[in-house]
């Protein structure tokens, strides 16, 4: 499939600037300025203080270096994390439908067939309707810089391209009585062995409350460094919640529905004492088998802290107000 729209016309300007209120690190301003081309421009009173080694936060950026397209990209999140490389986040990948083996899903899932591609929303909505990836595609699509934090304890920064789930839903106008979100993924064991293995109740399934799934950080991708997805990616449609461990961010969607019942996911009903419905990153919790105090940064050496709900906790924390979060789900 064509991707639409070049990094470089992506407006990443826009999204830092304002539509991204919580890229507000040292490392977004030192990018923003080398995007802008304005030289000595740490403009902010507010910038909190660069941490870590990283030159391109010194405030010094850009200076006169010509600028190669590439330099549209920052290159770190908002938390000053560098991002990972196309070459990493598209060689080590969870995607059950292919192979277990992380290191074989891109080869394995090369050629998988991602268009054309359909997605049907409906189930407690007024107006149920079959999206074309093409009218998805009309959607602004946006840039997002994410950390993704797999229950596993390995984790990356990942530049993603994609839309607010939030204006799908919208288009269908939810019903009251909607209080999750269903996603499924594509059903093709003829393009996916994993899908003949017994050991999962096919095909992927996860959810989302409804709150959740309305939440500006809930993104759709369609792709990532500003290039389509790949089909080890979860082409040509994923969802992305980067405050929850990394199997919530289904990949390669072909339905949604709204729900007024907990959706019951894959890993519910293969592990629910492992799995939860909420899932949300939580250091302080271990996985019955293994702590997720911390995790490995793909590309660093040694370990670093998790953070709670994997640094949203700002944006998200308050949807939870109330729930026992000492529980792993
Ligand atoms: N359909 C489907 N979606 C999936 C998975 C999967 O096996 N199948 N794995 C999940 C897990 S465990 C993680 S950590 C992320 C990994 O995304 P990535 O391979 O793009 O890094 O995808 C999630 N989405
Ligand atoms: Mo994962």
């Amino acid at each position: 499939m064509a991707q639409k729209i070049p990094s470089s016309e992506i407006t990443p300007e826009h999204i830092y600037l304002s539509r991204r209120k919580f890229m507000t690190g040292a490392g977004a301003l030192a990018a923003t300025a080398a995007i802008l081309g304005v030289a000595g421009c740490n403009t902010s009173p507010t910038a909190p203080a660069a941490s870590g080694s990283n030159t391109a936060q010194s405030g010094a950026p850009a200076k006169s270096q010509p600028e190669a397209p590439a330099a549209v990209q920052p290159q770190t999140d908002e938390l000053g994390d560098p991002l990972n490389t196309f070459e990493a986040i598209t060689n080590y990948n969870n995607y059950y439908e292919f192979t277990t083996t992380k290191e074989d899903v891109a080869a394995m899932a090369q050629g998988f067939t991602t268009s054309p591609w359909q997605v049907e929303v409906g189930g407690l909505v007024n107006n149920p309707k079959t999206f074309g990836m093409e009218e998805l595609l009309r959607f602004e699509q946006e840039e997002r810089i994410y950390r993704l934090r797999c229950v596993e304890a390995w984790s990356m920064v990942i530049p993603w391209v994609g839309f607010p789930l939030r204006k799908l839903l919208e288009e269908v106008d939810p019903k009251s009585d909607a209080k999750f979100v269903r996603f499924e993924t594509v059903f093709r064991p003829e393009e996916m062995p994993g899908q003949r293995s017994p050991w999962y109740t096919w095909p992927y399934v996860e959810g989302l409350r409804m709150d959740e799934a309305m939440h500006d950080l809930t993104l759709m991708a369609t792709g990532l460094y500003g290039k389509d997805l790949l089909p080890q990616s979860g082409a040509p449609l994923r969802l992305v919640v980067p405050w929850k461990y990394g199997f919530k961010s289904i990949k390669s969607i072909v339905k949604i529905d709204l729900v007024d019942k907990i959706p019951v996911s894959l890993w519910m009903a293969a592990a629910p004492n492992e799995y939860g419905f909420f899932a949300n990153v939580n250091p302080a919790v271990s996985h019955p088998r293994w702590s997720q105090a911390t995790e490995r940064r793909i590309g660093e050496f040694g370990r670093r802290a998790t953070l709670p709900f994997n640094g949203y906790a700002n944006e998200v924390a308050h949807l939870y107000d109330g729930m026992d979060l000492s529980v792993f789900f």
